[in-house]
């Protein structure tokens, strides 16, 4: 069996406002896997534009995410951070798993289907392919592990499929060209850490996301004190008091939620949660929780400012990571290239 270095890739959209989902779901994952971890952290930026993206806002969010990863505890030194569109490998590899993937894989994804809404003739063809774009920003690394929340488990499983397609299509050349019995490795998603999925404040049924027209359903890392306040406290919740046990959050999808962002921010289990606030109403809970969230974030969302008031070095630390991924994926690339029979310049 061919092995494979371990070696952790993720994404981030550069779409918008990065809120506490992304952050709870992934970025505090990203900053945990250093410790054990080669990382390599991309603001994906071509991933942004399968939906239309205002130019000047697309540059200062690619900055914005770039300063969120830094400010949350991700050392671009020692890991790699950078924005795809500045490694080719990224397009040149998805190319070539667009004629890998099948069309049927594509349509099946929620992702797609949620987004493309009930115009999917409208939908850009890169909102379509985006998946197979995906497994080429990880296989680009021959990344074994990839860190994502929950709502990205189908295009992890995807990106395995793809993986194995190109081993078994090309078996033959990838053993003659010295690669053993498989070019990609089967890369492992790591959907754990404190909370994988965020839901809305709005709507405890729906995902916290960046593209919700409402402000109000999500808390944003640059949020201030008072803006983190008032949502928590316009918070939907139901007219119950919290249970004392987690069986009691069942059928109560916004308490759970609540309580569920009140136990990732604090490091306890949601039963150590309802321990302390078992009984009491949301009045008291809410101020609780806003206490919290506004002494863990407040400080990361302190330090995006300082960092985004000077675009210069931000975008130095992008260049700097893009060298860097780059020098990993180019050989891997030649690789590809080689086993798929491509001609290239030597
Ligand atoms: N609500 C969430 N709870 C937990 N994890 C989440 N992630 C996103 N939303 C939640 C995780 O954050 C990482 C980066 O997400 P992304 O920006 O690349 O993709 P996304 O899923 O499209 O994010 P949004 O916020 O939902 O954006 P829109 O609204 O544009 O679709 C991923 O690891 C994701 O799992």
């Amino acid at each position: 069996m061919t092995e494979f270095q371990p070696r952790v890739f993720s994404g981030v959209q550069p779409t918008g406002n990065l809120h506490l989902g992304n952050y709870l779901g992934a970025i505090v994952n990203f900053v945990a896997l250093q410790q054990s971890h080669d990382c390599i952290y991309c603001v994906v930026d071509m991933h942004a534009i399968t939906v239309w993206q205002d130019p000047k806002e697309l540059s200062r969010q690619i900055r914005e995410v770039t300063a969120a990863f830094v400010a949350a505890g991700i050392d671009p030194v020692k890991h790699i951070v950078f924005n795809q569109s500045q490694v080719s490998a990224h397009a040149e590899l998805a190319w070539i798993f667009n004629c890998v993937a099948r069309i049927g894989w594509m349509n099946r994804m929620t992702q797609f289907k949620d987004k493309a809404g009930k115009d999917k003739e409208n939908a850009s063809l890169g909102l379509l392919a985006y998946p197979s774009l995906m497994a080429a920003d990880i296989l680009a690394y021959k990344a074994t592990h990839v860190p994502v929340g929950e709502d990205q488990k189908q295009h992890l499983e995807l990106t395995r499929d793809i993986a194995q397609k190109f081993n078994n299509d090309y078996a033959e050349s990838i053993a003659e060209h010295g690669f053993g019995d498989a070019f990609f490795p089967l890369t492992e998603p790591l959907i754990t850490g404190p909370a994988t999925r965020i839901m809305s404040l709005r709507d405890g049924t729906k995902k916290m996301s960046k593209s919700d027209p409402s402000d109000y359903s999500r808390i944003n890392l640059t949020d201030d004190a008072e803006a983190i306040a008032t949502k928590i406290r316009k918070a939907k919740t139901d007219a119950d008091a919290l249970p004392g046990e987690t069986d009691g959050l069942k059928g109560r999808p916004e308490a759970d939620n609540l309580v569920g962002i009140y136990a990732a921010l604090s490091g306890l289990s949601k039963q150590d949660v309802l321990n302390q606030f078992g009984g009491q109403q949301f009045s008291a809970f809410k101020p609780a929780l806003a206490d919290l969230a506004v002494e863990k974030l407040g400080p990361i969302g302190a330090e995006m400012r300082r960092l985004m008031a000077d675009p210069g070095h931000i975008d130095q630390i992008l260049a700097n990571g893009a060298l860097r991924a780059d020098a990993i994926a180019r050989p891997i690339l030649d690789g590809v290239k080689d086993v798929v029979g491509f001609i290239r310049r030597k």
